[in-house]
């Protein structure tokens, strides 16, 4: 089953909308493996977002990533990390559709409260930051067999 690396920003752990979010993709029929709640080091950030280390926004985006704690998670399902994607809707959320989680809940592209890995490739890499294959919980979700025929 496919896993992509979800992550409750600094923002949102503020704002107190951890509940909403991980609301919205266990409600969706997406399964939690793996939760951590934790405080970036700028190690972590820099290895997290190091595909932007040249770009301008890049020192405000890690400063702005350790800044407070984060849910960092790993979520199940069918086709994943697609439609996680679409769920946060677009990086700006002045762009991101009315009801995605972008769209609902944040104004400014800096301040986007969730982050989404974006590829297979990514959420190979983003998950190995952040977990250890002890880190995983294998469990059997009763309902499976009405969420996925
Ligand atoms: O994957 P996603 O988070 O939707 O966007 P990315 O293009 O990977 O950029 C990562 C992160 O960087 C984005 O969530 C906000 C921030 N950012 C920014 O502050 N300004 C930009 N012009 C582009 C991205
Ligand atoms: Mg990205």
């Amino acid at each position: 089953m496919e896993r992509t690396y979800l992550m409750i920003k600094p923002d949102a752990v503020q704002r107190g909308l951890i509940g909403e979010i991980i609301c919205r993709f266990e409600q969706k029929g997406f399964k939690l493996v793996a939760m951590k709640f934790i405080r970036l080091t700028k190690e972590m950030a820099e290895k997290h977002y190091g595909e932007h280390a040249d770009k301008p926004f890049f020192a405000g985006l890690v400063e702005y990533i350790t800044s407070g704690p984060v849910v960092a998670m790993a979520w199940e399902g069918k086709d994943v990390i697609a439609v996680s994607r679409e769920m946060m809707g677009a990086t700006n959320p002045s762009k991101a559709a009315p009801g995605t989680i972008r769209g609902t809940f944040a104004v400014d592209i800096g301040r986007n409260v969730i982050h989404g890995s974006d590829s297979p490739a990514s959420a190979e890499k983003e998950l190995a930051i952040y977990f250890e294959e002890a880190d995983f919980v294998e469990w059997n979700r009763t309902v499976e067999s009405w969420i996925v025929e």
